[in-house]
């Protein structure tokens, strides 16, 4: 979408409500985006939604209100492999803010060390064609061996019905990996459902793979508090506690027609996290192995 007239989108809630439920001190929304500010930090040519300026202030904010400290921001597709609005929030956030970066596969070592000083710990594979135009297997997995020397780990989002042709790309992969939203599962199918019983196989076929227990608005059948989704995650939370991540997605990119309430979306941590144990692996510990491991001595 090249066209910048285009009508740009919300995708967030103007005024979320403070959640009942109270995160433990440290806790890491660990994946959110930035979006702009656009006069500053263009979008890309090939951004498929354009949406309104969503920045670091309004970032931090969301933060504060819902209780959490530290923020991992994941570049978003429609910023495509221009990392500036990312950095910039990083930059902003006073060390309370890490990265995952888009990269054109064919970045020099030199510049993903930059991003690296800049805050960066990862780079993300997305495989949704909706949000990008192509996703070369074959350069992603080059340059996954490129940023070994990095520490760095990749993030890949990818929908339940590629998983199968997505295993042998994964298995070759070697960093840790993070799986977006549990490659999205169906909730619908219930805790025992053949998609969520395939992501645990892939869980269970790397002790590196970790993922994302996020987004019920986007993945449950059902409106908010979305309890198909806190039964079929619960138990997952619960077989692997230390590979388990917690984020927003603010701001909800492309969720304008079922945009949730971020306090709503707090208040599923206990839910599908049920002992102050579980919810600190889940809000503290994990996330800051993945993204500070300097402070976890
Ligand atoms: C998400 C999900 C989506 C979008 C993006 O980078 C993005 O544009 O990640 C989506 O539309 O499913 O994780 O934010």
């Amino acid at each position: 979408m090249s066209d910048t007239t285009a009508a740009r989108i919300v995708s967030w809630h103007q005024s979320p409500s403070k959640p009942r439920y109270q995160p433990p001190a440290g806790a890491v929304d660990a994946h959110c985006h930035v979006f702009g500010p656009m006069d500053r930090f263009p979008f890309s040519a090939k951004a498929k939604y354009m949406p309104e300026d969503a920045g670091p202030e309004d970032l931090f904010a969301l933060r504060d209100l819902l209780g959490f400290s530290r923020n991992v921001i994941v570049q978003a597709s429609c910023h495509g492999t221009d990392n500036a609005a990312t950095l910039n929030a990083i930059t902003a956030s006073d060390g309370k803010a890490r990265g995952v970066a888009v990269v054109d596969p064919d970045i020099s070592f030199a510049e993903l060390e930059a991003l690296h000083e800049a805050g960066i710990r990862g780079v993300r594979f997305n495989f949704l064609k909706r949000l990008v135009d192509d996703a070369p297997k074959d350069k992603f997995l080059q340059l996954a061996e490129r940023i070994v020397p990095l520490g760095w780990h990749v993030v890949v989002y990818f929908e339940a019905d590629i998983l199968d042709e997505m295993l042998p790309f994964l298995a070759a992969i070697p960093t840790p990996i993070v799986i977006d939203h549990m490659g999205r599962p169906s909730m619908s199918q219930g805790p025992d459902g053949a998609e969520i019983t395939a992501f645990k196989h892939l869980m269970d076929s790397r002790a590196d793979i970790w993922t994302k227990v996020t987004c019920p608005d986007r993945l449950s059948s059902q409106a908010a508090p979305w309890d198909d989704f806190v039964e079929v995650v619960r138990p997952l939370v619960e077989q692997y506690p230390d590979r388990v991540l917690w984020g927003t997605d603010w701001p909800h990119p492309n969720m304008q027609d079922n945009i949730p309430d971020d306090g709503h979306l707090v208040d599923v941590i206990p839910r599908i996290a049920v002992t102050p144990e579980l919810q600190r692996k889940l809000l503290v510990d994990n996330p800051m192995r993945l993204y500070w491991p300097e402070e976890m001595g």
